[in-house]
């Protein structure tokens, strides 16, 4: 990787509790290098996170936003993380995390907090990128970078809305599109389309976490058949050759006593599979990621070959951007891609080793944002710097999801020779 090339000093380094786009407080994290230059970062946080994921700190304190205050991981970026970053020259950001990870001590960052650890791995990473634009400076040696397909969240289930609907994401993904503007256009067309059939249908039109509509809808076949119809009433061809479908069941979030409770009914591990392996025949899904619980490896590998062929499986609970979990899950032929998380794992580093990871065994992977968000797009320029091809963000809608698409078109404008799509290799 290229995280930064040459020698660099940290003189500066801090954080504020400020909140994120749920309401619930997270860090800002500001770092000052030696040459003068400054760099924020904001850090995100999940609701449907993998047990295996890194720690975030929070206070605890139920008189301070119900206990989930950050002001104890601010007192960590101010004290020693910003001890240890000021305390050398450091020849890469690779350097600077190796240390911060050592310094934790724990396998799961839960000295320091992953929400503290991120936030200055992400400044850093940004600062020293100095002259160069963020995705170059991140870009892994030997790739390519280009511009992802963004797989839109346009209709929001699970533990991100408060409806009755067991599958948590429903997206679109423009992987037909001729360019990422067009791709944008086809995602705000379509989504404006699913509003009208959904309002038209007397639906209500309240929101998600991440800015999809979240009405009272229950089979996730009903949905799919309301997004084909936006998609054709939006004007394009609903399949890979145009605006095609990603989902997340997120399906840990509906696995009780070992079956999958799904509108109403319970399901085994190989029922829930053949539901899938219908829906993939019924509707143009490309892409489903954490189809089953975080706990069912067994399940996974049926899934992985009993669809593994003609559609992505997505690790996301499962494999929380952990570069070992990911090899473990490649020799077990346990899915065909990974999501990618910074803060899943906890640094800038370890996110481009588990994507390196899957590179070398031929993995796809999804750069992903987390349904609480801030307004900070770091995650465009990793998608765009490791040539991944694939990103998701939410709704073409709502500041801290567009935050990211918009970063996006502006690098798609400012570099017209990037190409725009899924690589090769990728189903
Ligand atoms: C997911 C994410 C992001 P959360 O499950 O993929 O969409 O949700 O951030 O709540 O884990
Ligand atoms: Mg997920």
């Amino acid at each position: 990787m290229d995280l930064v090339d040459g020698r660099f000093t940290v003189v500066g380094l801090s954080a504020l509790e400020v909140l994120d786009s749920r309401g619930h407080p997270t860090l800002q994290v500001q770092v000052r290098l030696g040459d003068g230059t400054t760099a924020v970062a904001g850090v995100p946080a999940g609701a449907s996170t993998g047990s295996r994921e890194a720690v975030e700190a929070r206070d605890g304190d139920p008189d301070r936003y119900g206990g989930k205050g950050v002001l104890g991981a601010v007192a960590h970026v101010e004290g020693e993380l910003r001890e240890l970053a000021c305390s050398r020259p450091w020849n890469s950001v690779e350097q600077l995390d190796a240390v911060m990870v050592d310094a934790d001590g724990t396998a799961n960052k839960s000295r320091f907090g992953v929400n503290a650890i991120v936030g200055v791995s992400m400044a850093v990473a940004r600062a020293a990128a100095g002259g160069q634009e963020l995705f170059q400076a991140l870009r892994p040696p030997g790739v390519s970078p280009r511009l992802p397909v963004p797989h839109f969240n346009v209709l929001n289930g699970g533990v991100h809305a408060g409806n009755a609907l067991d599958f948590q994401e429903f997206m679109i993904a423009p992987v037909g599109a001729p360019s990422f503007a067009e791709a944008v256009r086809a995602g705000a067309g379509v989504y404006a389309a699913l509003g009208g059939l959904l309002r038209r249908a007397g639906h209500d039109t309240g929101l998600g976490d991440e800015g999809g509509f979240a009405p009272q809808l229950e089979r996730p076949e009903e949905v799919l058949s309301l997004l084909v119809g936006a998609i054709e009433a939006a004007g394009y061809t609903a399949g890979r050759e145009g605006v095609a479908i990603a989902l997340d069941p997120a399906a840990s979030e509906f696995y009780r006593d070992g079956a999958y409770h799904v509108a109403g009914q319970v399901l085994s591990s190989a029922e829930m599979i053949e539901r899938y392996a219908q829906i993939v025949v019924d509707f143009p899904v490309w892409s489903i990621e954490d189809g089953l619980a975080e706990d069912d490896w067994g399940g996974w590998a049926k899934l992985t070959e009993r669809l593994g062929d003609t559609t992505q499986i997505v690790g996301d609970d499962l494999f929380v951007t952990d570069p070992r979990i990911i090899a473990e899950a490649i020799d077990r032929g346990v899915g065909n891609a990974a999501l990618i998380k910074p803060n899943q794992i906890g640094t800038v580093t370890e996110t481009l080793e588990a994507m390196r990871t899957c590179r070398t065994a031929g993995y796809a992977q999804m750069v992903s944002h987390r349904s609480g968000e801030t307004c900070d797009s770091f995650i465009a320029d990793l998608a765009v710097g490791t040539g991944c091809g694939q990103l998701k963000s939410g709704a073409p809608a709502r500041g801290e999801r567009v935050a990211k698409y918009n970063r996006l078109l502006g690098i798609a404008a400012d570099h017209p020779s990037l190409a725009y799509g899924l690589p090769e290799g990728v189903r």
